[in-house]
C-alpha cells in the first residue's frame, strides 16, 4: 500500500474505487488541515448536497455509539449505506472511547456499506468546526448517501457541529434531571428528535415528561420533535428512530427548510473560515520583531494599544 500517495487527487480516485485505506488517508488530511486539506477541499467542493447528514449528540455514556451501531444495522437492512464520523475533541492517543466504539461497531467493520471514522483534531485554530464540514464533503463526493456525525454534547463547538446537521438527534437517559442537564447544555434548541436511551432503566416516563414540559416552554416551529424510547444494546426502538429520521427529512424537503438549513450551515462555515484565516494571520504577526518593538513602546507609554493594534492589523494585511 506504500504506492498510495498523499496526493489528494490520487487518493480520491483510489477511494472512489473502494480503497478504504485511501479514504482513511483523506480523512487524515482533513484532520491535519493545511495546504493538502485545502487542495482536497478544492477537489470536492462541487460535490455537494447528495449526502444527508444526521447529527447525534448527548452526554458522555448516554449510548450514542451504541445507538449508532444499532442504527447502522437498520440502515443495512434497508440496503442503504451509512458513513459515521465520531468526533472526538480529545487526544486520539487516549482513545478509550474510540476503542469502545470499535468494539461496539465490530459487526460492521467488514461491511462495505458502513464506514466508521473517529476524528480528532488538535493544534490548529478552528480544528473541529472546520474539519467536520470538510470531512462530510469528502464523504459526499464519494457518494455516501447518509453521514452520521456523533459528538459529545458538552462544549459549544461539539453541540454546534451536531446541531448543524440536517437532522439532529439528542440522546438523554432516564433519571431525574437528565433532561434538565441537556437543556443547560443547549441541546433542547438543536433537537429535531429526542431519544431516551437506556429505557430499560427506571424513570424513562419521568424524563419524557420533563422533555415535554421543556418543549412546551420553548418556542417551537412547525416540527414537533418526537420523543422516542430506545434500548440501543437490545436494538429496541431503533427501527422507529430510523423512521422518524426519514419523516423529518421528508418534512424538511417538503417545506423548503432543508435548503434554508443548509444555507445557514454554509454561512457558519464561511464566517468560521474567514475568522480563522484572519486570526492565523494576526497570530503570525505576533512573532515578528516589529511587534516586539511595538510592545516595548506600549510599555514605555509611547503608543496606545489601539494604535499598536491598528499597526499589527495593517502588517497582517500587507503580508497578504
Ligand atoms: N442498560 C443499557 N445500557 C446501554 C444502553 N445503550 C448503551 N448502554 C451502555 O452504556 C454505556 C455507554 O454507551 P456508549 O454507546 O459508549 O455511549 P456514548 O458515550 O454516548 O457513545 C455502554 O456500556 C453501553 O453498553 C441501553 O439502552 N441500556
Ligand atoms: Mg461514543
Amino acid at each position: 500500500m506504500n504506492r498510495l500517495s498523499r496526493d489528494p487527487v490520487a487518493l480520491l480516485k483510489a477511494a472512489r474505487e473502494g480503497q478504504r485505506l485511501a479514504l482513511a488517508r483523506l480523512m487524515s488530511l482533513v484532520e491535519r488541515g493545511g495546504d493538502e486539506a485545502r487542495l482536497l477541499g478544492a477537489e470536492t467542493y462541487s460535490h455537494v448536497g447528495g449526502a444527508y447528514t444526521v447529527g447525534m449528540t448527548g452526554a458522555p455514556g448516554s449510548g450514542k455509539s451504541s445507538l449508532t451501531a444499532a442504527l447502522a444495522s437498520v440502515v443495512r437492512a434497508e440496503e442503504e449505506r451509512l458513513a459515521i464520523l465520531a468526533i472526538d475533541p480529545s487526544s486520539p492517543f487516549t482513545g478509550g472511547a474510540i476503542l469502545g466504539d470499535r468494539v461496539r461497531m465490530q459487526d460492521h467493520v467488514m461491511d462495505d456499506g458502513i464506514y466508521i471514522r473517529s476524528m480528532a483534531t488538535r493544534g490548529h485554530l478552528g480544528g473541529l468546526s472546520l474539519a467536520t464540514p470538510q470531512a462530510i464533503r469528502v464523504l459526499d463526493a464519494l457518494d455516501w448517501p447518509w453521514v452520521l456525525v456523533e459528538t459529545v454534547g458538552v462544549g459549544q463547538v461539539e453541540v454546534d457541529i451536531a446541531g448543524a446537521a440536517d437532522t439532529t438527534i439528542v440522546v438523554v437517559n432516564p433519571g431525574w434531571g437528565d433532561a434538565v442537564q441537556a437543556n443547560k447544555a443547549g441541546l433542547m434548541e438543536v433537537a429535531d428528535i429526542f431519544v431516551i436511551n437506556k429505557a430499560d432503566r427506571k424513570g424513562a416516563d419521568d424524563t419524557r415528561r420533563d422533555i415535554q414540559q421543556m418543549l412546551e416552554l420553548s418556542s417551537l416551529g412547525e416540527w414537533e420533535p418526537p420523543i422516542l424510547m430506545t434500548v440501543a444494546t437490545d436494538q429496541v426502538g431503533v427501527d422507529e428512530l430510523w423512521r422518524e429520521i426519514a419523516a423529518h427529512r421528508e418534512y424538511l424537503e417538503n417545506c423548503g427548510e432543508l435548503k434554508a438549513r443548509r444555507i445557514r450551515r454554509i454561512d457558519a462555515e464561511l464566517s468560521e473560515i474567514v475568522t480563522r484565516s484572519l486570526e492565523n494571520r494576526v497570530v503570525a504577526t505576533m512573532d515578528r520583531p516589529e511587534t516586539a518593538k511595538l510592545k516595548e513602546q506600549l510599555m514605555r507609554g509611547e503608543i496606545d494599544p489601539y494604535a499598536a493594534a491598528a499597526q499589527l492589523i495593517s502588517m497582517a494585511e500587507d503580508d497578504n
